[in-house]
């Protein structure tokens, strides 16, 4: 039995996988960067931003970005080598099932689920206060009935507040739909609405620097006030929030069956996407608390904020639907670029997020029909919808803080057996041809999981050190107003989260694995 849990699947199967794939192969170095940055770029920027600054870091949350973008660097050349070596769809999961064995590709697998699953849920979160703003605009008022999650933090406690997200879950489901039609007219659609997010943003810098007060980023870290709020600590911590939008740049690497020539091209999407974005997040990162005291910018639209704050009198125009009888064009242009953004982001997700489940099914770890391709549009349609229903309910259910801890937690982890992978790999098969490798080999390997486990743990320590006044989560559940806190909740989901995916295995991928009942070597 231990054999069987720690089967590999062989190198050469899975390259010859990546020859029989029923997908078609569309995508070129252009399409994958956009893929990548169409990705990354989303609620992490334009809503967990503000939260960073005003509560944990200030208009250190700069720094804060170049810290989390240096650890994804790590990771995202361990990706780029695995992506180039073995180009198959299933990203990370496929890199464990050959390195470290079914167990620990199952695990991968499940944590992906959080990564790219439970990420969409966030962008959704994150999306439904720019929708909501924006049918504000235009005289719409969606009753908070419908736009917001059933759980939410009120006064440091979560409370079942008997509201769904119906929003949100919407957004999810047409997402979804669109996917089922198939990735290249998906792709074209992408394309279009990372333009319009990088162009939304670098106008953002582009005005608001000549905005920027000075005084505003004195004191650039500002002194500690307890906990993580503020100080060095406070730095880190929000670096742990912000690594958030990172997630999504190895998505590229999911799409290496739909990929025309992987081997080259993936490596360029994924640190293409990467550097990318973090230039544009330090340069927002800077205006935006060098526009508004950073205290005032944890609200759901703080870019929206810091435009309101400029208020060049050139974007003032006549506005029927206003309370003031004008409204900041810019600042309306900034919540469609916005909206835009994170739709895109959602839509790389649950593509992520299926291909993951798609090659999962393949290897018989999960039900058939997440394998099961349409005739007519090619995707795995079946799959996609199913995703899209669960998606679409957490969604409905859970607030953004909560979802965006366990995205991170789960990210870090899976990242640092990436990292691990790479290294089990140049030992176990240096014979392997790799078009691309990580540079300062195995230095960059493991201060990539260093990065990570220290990620991992900021907001564990931070949580178990916190005052909490105690756990009642299931009262909270069932309708309760429990006291829990903040910094402990990610940890306990994301235990019990390993737990349930521990028992799925052992009742149905562990029997039913095409691996184990094959060819396992
Ligand atoms: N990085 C993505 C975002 O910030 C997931 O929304």
């Amino acid at each position: 039995m231990g054999g069987r849990l720690f089967a590999r699947k062989p190198v050469a199967h899975v390259q010859a996988e990546f020859h029989t794939g029923e997908m078609k192969r569309t995508l070129g170095p252009f399409n994958l960067v956009s893929l990548g940055v169409g990705a990354i770029i989303g609620a992490g920027i334009f809503v967990m931003t503000g939260q960073a600054a005003a509560v944990y870091a200030g208009p250190a949350v700069a720094i804060s970005f170049v810290i989390a973008g240096i650890a994804c660097t790590f990771a995202a050349l361990c990706y780029a080598e695995l992506a180039s070596t073995i180009p198959v769809s299933g990203s990370a999961y496929s890199y464990a099932y050959v390195t470290m064995g079914e167990v620990f590709a199952w695990t991968m697998g499940w944590l992906l689920l959080l990564e790219y699953g439970l990420a969409a849920s966030t962008v959704a979160a994150g999306w439904t206060g720019y929708v909501v703003s924006l049918l504000h605009d235009f005289g719409l008022i969606i009753p908070p009935q419908f736009a917001e999650s059933m759980f939410q933090y009120q006064d440091g406690a979560l409370v079942n507040t008997g509201h769904i997200n119906l929003v949100g879950a919407a957004g999810i489901l047409a997402v979804s739909l669109l996917l089922v039609v198939g990735v290249s007219e998906s792709a074209v659609v992408n394309n279009i609405i990372v333009a319009i997010k990088v162009i939304v943003l670098l106008a953002f810098i582009a005005i608001g620097v000549t905005y920027v007060n000075p005084a505003n980023w004195d004191p650039f870290v500002p002194p500690n006030e307890g906990g993580a709020h503020f100080g060095p600590q406070g730095v880190l911590r929000a670096a742990s929030v912000v690594f958030f939008a990172y997630v999504g740049f190895e998505a590229v690497s999911t799409a290496a069956g739909e990929a025309r020539n992987p081997q080259r091209d993936l490596p360029i999407g994924i640190l293409g996407s990467l550097v990318i974005c973090t230039l544009i997040y330090m340069a927002v990162a800077m205006v935006m608390t060098g526009v508004v005291p950073f205290r005032e910018l944890g609200v759901p639209a703080p870019i929206a904020v810091a435009i309101d704050r400029m208020n060049p009198e050139w974007a003032m125009i006549p506005w029927a639907n206003s309370e003031t009888g004008t409204l900041n064009i810019l600042s309306l242009l900034i919540k469609i670029g916005a909206f835009a953004g994170l739709t895109s982001v959602m839509l790389v997700l649950i593509y992520a997020q299926t291909r993951v489940f798609y090659q999962m099914a393949r290897d018989g770890l999960i039900p058939g029909f997440f394998a099961n391709i349409h005739k007519t549009f090619k995707t795995p349609a079946m799959g996609t919808i199913v995703l899209g229903i669960l998606i679409a309910i957490a969604a409905a259910l859970l607030p953004l803080g909560v979802l965006g801890d366990l995205v991170s937690l789960g990210t870090a982890l899976a990242f640092a057996i990436v990292c691990i992978s790479v290294m089990y790999m140049r030992s176990a098969h240096p014979e392997i041809a790799r078009p691309f490798k990580v540079p300062l080999y195995p230095i960059t390997p493991i201060l990539g999981v260093i990065a990570c486990v220290m990620f991992m743990m900021g907001p564990i320590l931070i949580g178990l050190a916190s005052q909490a006044t105690g756990i009642d989560y299931w009262a909270v559940i069932f309708g309760g107003t429990g006291t829990v806190t903040r910094e402990y909740l990610p940890t306990i989901l994301l235990v019990s989260y390993v737990v349930i995916g521990a028992l799925v295995y052992a009742f149905y991928g562990f029997r039913n694995s095409k691996l184990t009942h094959t060819d396992a070597k």
